[in-house]
């Protein structure tokens, strides 16, 4: 495994129905690192640049068209193996399949409506990253807070 970076998104519904709490915490509770965070609604442009791989799939349109229709929060997740092991945490894209569990298993309603976006891949992770984030606006997490408690 290695340090790596990965890409999630709460969907808007997940931030319609109030579950971008939910999905967080299970990322913090992990042990992931969230390196960056935003709450923005998306342009076309950018949502079909997000989803390119899908332009021509009988479902892009309607895609494009769920992903701008409200705000999102985009995250990045850092840790070990951690695109992966997001994918695992998120579950299948079809909720009726995701796995008990899985964040699309327990509350992901279609494979539309399946609250949360997570790279596939090292390449995708970078990819995508770019579109959300600009590279000055990635924290790093190594805070000592017993400098802070000290007294
Ligand atoms: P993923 O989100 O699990 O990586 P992808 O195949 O990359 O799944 O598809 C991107 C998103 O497009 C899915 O999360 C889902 O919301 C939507 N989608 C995928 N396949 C279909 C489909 O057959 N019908 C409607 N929406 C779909
Ligand atoms: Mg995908």
């Amino acid at each position: 495994m290695a340090l790596e970076t990965t890409l999630i998104l709460c969907k808007p519904d997940a931030v319609s129905r109030g579950l971008v709490g939910e999905i967080v915490g299970r990322i913090e509770r992990r042990g992931y690192v969230i390196t960056a965070m935003r709450m923005m609604q998306l342009t076309g442009d950018k949502a079909r640049e997000h989803y390119a791989e899908h332009n021509g799939k009988p479902f892009f349109q309607g895609l494009v068209d769920f992903i701008t229709s409200g705000p999102l929060v985009a995250l990045a997740v850092e840790g070990e193996g951690a695109i992966e092991g997001m994918r695992q945490m998120i579950g299948a894209t079809n909720p009726l399949t995701a796995a008990p569990g899985s964040i699309r298993g327990e509350f992901g309603q279609t494979i539309g409506l399946n609250l949360v976006h997570g790279s596939d891949s090292k390449g995708s992770a970078e990819r995508e990253l770019k579109i959300f984030f600009n590279a000055n606006e990635f924290v790093s997490r190594k805070h000592d807070l017993a400098k802070w408690l000290a007294d």
